[in-house]
C-alpha cells in the first residue's frame, strides 16, 4: 500500500511538473502568440483554413503588384494563413531564395496579421557548410557542424542572429509583434535537405531543433509558436514522434505531402492525418497540413473531390498550398482565373467548412 501510495504521489507530482511547464511556456509568449495558438486549437471541429504560400507576393502573370493575390482574383477574399520562406535571409542580403525582397517580405507579414490573418515562415536555410542551397546533401556532417563543438557552429549562430533580428522586426503600427508559426527544419523525414533523415541522428536532428529554440528565446522572440512538419514516412505515431523536439518547444503537429497519384495521395494523407490526430490529441497540440498540393491543378475538381473529403474528416486547423511561382512555368498549387479548377475551387470556398479570411472576423 505504502509503495502504491508513494507510486500514486510520484505519478501527480510527475503531472504537476508537466503542467506547470506548460504553463510556463504558454506564459513565456506574448498575449498574441498565445492567442494564435488558441485560435489554432479552436478551428476544429468547425472546419479548416485555408493558406498559400507567398500569396500576395506574386503570382502566374505577374510579380509584385500591390494588393493582389491570385486566391483573392478567383474568390474575392484572401487565404486565412500564408506562408513565407526565410531562406538566404541568413546571408544578410535583400532577397529570399525565391527572390522576393526582405523589405517586401516584412510589409506582407505585418499586413496579413493587421487585415486579421494568420502567418507561417518556413526557412530554406542554406547549406552552412558547404556555402550551397539548403537542398545540398553531398556531406552528412553538416547537422553535428551547426552544434556546439562544430565547424559552423559561429557562422551558424551569425544566421539564426539575422534571423532573429528580422523575425524581432515583424512589428504593428502600434508597436506589436506580430504572432508567427516558425516552421524550421521541415520534411526531415526524406532526405533531400541538409537536416534530413540519413544526414544526421534523432539526437543531432532534436539538438539543432533545442539550438534553434533556445537561441529565439534568448534574442527576445517570444511571439513565435513552432511547428513540427516531417512528410508522410512515418508508419505510426512512434515513427512520427521519432525526431519530435519535445511538447515543450513544439506548439502545432503537421506534415507535408504533394499529389503525384491521386491513390497514393489518398492513403498518404489518411495515414498522416490518423497519426496527427492521436498525437494532436494525446499531447495537446494543434493540427494542421502545413504543405500540400498538386502542381498545376490538372484534375477540374480536385478541390471538393479530393483535398476537402479526405481533409474534413480530421480536426485540422489549416492547409496550406504551395506557391504559385511566376517564374517556373507550371509549378502552381493555388488556382487563378482561368485555371482548369477555378469553379471548383469557388465551390471549396463558398463550403461553410473552409475558413478565408473574412469567416475570421
Ligand atoms: C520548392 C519550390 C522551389 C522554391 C522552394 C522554396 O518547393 O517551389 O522553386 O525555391 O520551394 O520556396
Amino acid at each position: 500500500m505504502k509503495s502504491f501510495n508513494y507510486l500514486i504521489s510520484i505519478i501527480l507530482f510527475s503531472l504537476g511538473i508537466t503542467a506547470c511547464s506548460s504553463v510556463k511556456k504558454q506564459a513565456d509568449k506574448t498575449d498574441e502568440a498565445q492567442a494564435l495558438l488558441k485560435r489554432l486549437k479552436d478551428i476544429p471541429p468547425k472546419g479548416f483554413m485555408f493558406g498559400h504560400h507567398d500569396d500576395p507576393v506574386y503570382g502566374i502573370g505577374w510579380d509584385g503588384d500591390n494588393d493582389r493575390s491570385d486566391v483573392k482574383s478567383v474568390c474575392g477574399d484572401y487565404p486565412a494563413v500564408m506562408s513565407f520562406d526565410l531562406g538566404r535571409i541568413e546571408l544578410g542580403g535583400e532577397k529570399n531564395l525565391d527572390n522576393v525582397s526582405i523589405a517586401r517580405l516584412r510589409r506582407e507579414i505585418i499586413a496579413q496579421y493587421e487585415r486579421g490573418g494568420i502567418v507561417s515562415l518556413s526557412w530554406h536555410a542554406d547549406n552552412p557548410l558547404t556555402g550551397k542551397d539548403s537542398w545540398d546533401v553531398s556531406d552528412s556532417t553538416v547537422v553535428t557542424s551547426v552544434l556546439p563543438g562544430g565547424v559552423s557552429h559561429e557562422k551558424f549562430l551569425g544566421w539564426m542572429d539575422t534571423v532573429a533580428t528580422f523575425l524581432n522586426s515583424l512589428t504593428t503600427r502600434d508597436g506589436k509583434k506580430v504572432p508567427i508559426l516558425f516552421r524550421p527544419w521541415h520534411e526531415h523525414t526524406g532526405s533531400w535537405f541538409w537536416w534530413g533523415q540519413d544526414l544526421c541522428t534523432a539526437e543531432e536532428y532534436k539538438a539543432l531543433w533545442r539550438m534553434t529554440y533556445d537561441f529565439m528565446q534568448q534574442k527576445g522572440a517570444n511571439h513565435l509558436l513552432y511547428a513540427y512538419s516531417p512528410g508522410t514516412e512515418a508508419n505510426n505515431t512512434a515513427e512520427y514522434l521519432e525526431r519530435y523536439p519535445g511538447d515543450d518547444i513544439i506548439d502545432l503537429v503537421g506534415f507535408d505531402t504533394y499529389q503525384f497519384d491521386r491513390q497514393v495521395y489518398l492513403n498518404n494523407m489518411e495515414k498522416a492525418l490518423t497519426i496527427l490526430a492521436e498525437v494532436s490529441r494525446t499531447h495537446d497540440k494543434a493540427m494542421a497540413v502545413t504543405e500540400t498540393g498538386y502542381e498545376a491543378i490538372p484534375d477540374s475538381t480536385w478541390w471538393t473531390e479530393t483535398l476537402m473529403p479526405v481533409v474534413s474528416k480530421y480536426p485540422v486547423s489549416y492547409v496550406l498550398v504551395w506557391r504559385n511561382a511566376h517564374e517556373r512555368p507550371g509549378h502552381y498549387y493555388a488556382p487563378y482565373p482561368s485555371q482548369a479548377s477555378a469553379a471548383d475551387f469557388l465551390k471549396f470556398y463558398q463550403d461553410p467548412r473552409t475558413f478565408f479570411l473574412r469567416d475570421l472576423k
